[in-house]
């Protein structure tokens, strides 16, 4: 009996467990942030060993994903581009935000892509916002996107191109973007942020990315012959 009562209450964990993931566009709450480790404050990307700097690279991961972030999250970089850092020294909130560090005539471009399957509807309306602080030695070019799944499979992309920044150094600034799920949109499938600086030098940092759901489209009407 007591096996059973213990199976029941796990059941029941597990049922609510999957309750939090929502299933259908109605599921999303609207005003709460979806994304999860934002603020790169979590363990993922795990902490380097005491006295150890966290560095990826191409030459040392393959390129395409940090060893031990989760798995929704990936980034992208080119070819003799410069390094990408988790730091502990400067962060927006928290303690900790990661930097991207230009390759000196080097052929930079970071991609980060933060995978998330959120159920949509055309019409639907989502804000995403990421906070980048900069110290560049020359203009530098970054944006924001949202990645919708679409019905027929494909992905459609509403982006933001932010101002390029000029020379020098910039204190956080927020890039945001409110982009309304175009028709035939079934779900939000990625967060991108992209930084460029080619050929030139500089730092980047950038913390507290966000998705939110603003506003829900109305839901679709009953056809008639289902009524
Ligand atoms: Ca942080």
């Amino acid at each position: 009996m007591k096996t059973l009562l213990l199976s029941s209450i796990l059941l029941a964990l597990a049922c609510a467990a999957g309750a939090d993931a929502p299933k259908t566009p109605e599921d999303v709450p609207l005003g709460v942030n979806l994304l999860r480790n934002s603020g790169v404050e979590a363990e993922a990307p795990a902490l380097p060993p005491a006295g150890k700097k966290v560095f990826w690279n191409r030459e040392r991961t393959g390129g395409g994903y940090f060893p031990n972030w989760p798995p929704d999250f990936t980034y992208h970089e080119r070819e003799g581009s410069g390094a990408v850092e988790l730091v502990d020294d400067v962060s927006l909130e928290g303690r900790r935000s990661v930097r991207l560090t230009c390759a000196l005539f080097g052929n930079n471009g970071f991609y980060f892509v933060q995978n998330v399957n959120v159920p949509a509807r055309g019409g639907d309306v989502f804000h995403a916002a990421v906070y980048v602080r900069c110290e560049v030695e020359a203009t530098m070019y970054r944006s924001l996107a949202l990645q919708y799944r679409m019905a027929s499979g494909k992905n459609e992309q509403a982006n933001v191109t932010a101002p390029r920044l000029p020379e020098g150094d910039s204190p956080w600034k927020r890039i945001e973007l409110t982009s309304v799920a175009p028709a035939g949109a079934v779900g939000v499938a990625a967060v991108s942020f992209k930084v460029s600086n080619t050929p030139m030098h500089g730092r980047v940092w950038w913390d507290s990315l966000t998705l939110v759901k603003l506003a829900a489209a109305p839901p679709p009407e009953t056809p008639a012959e289902a009524r």
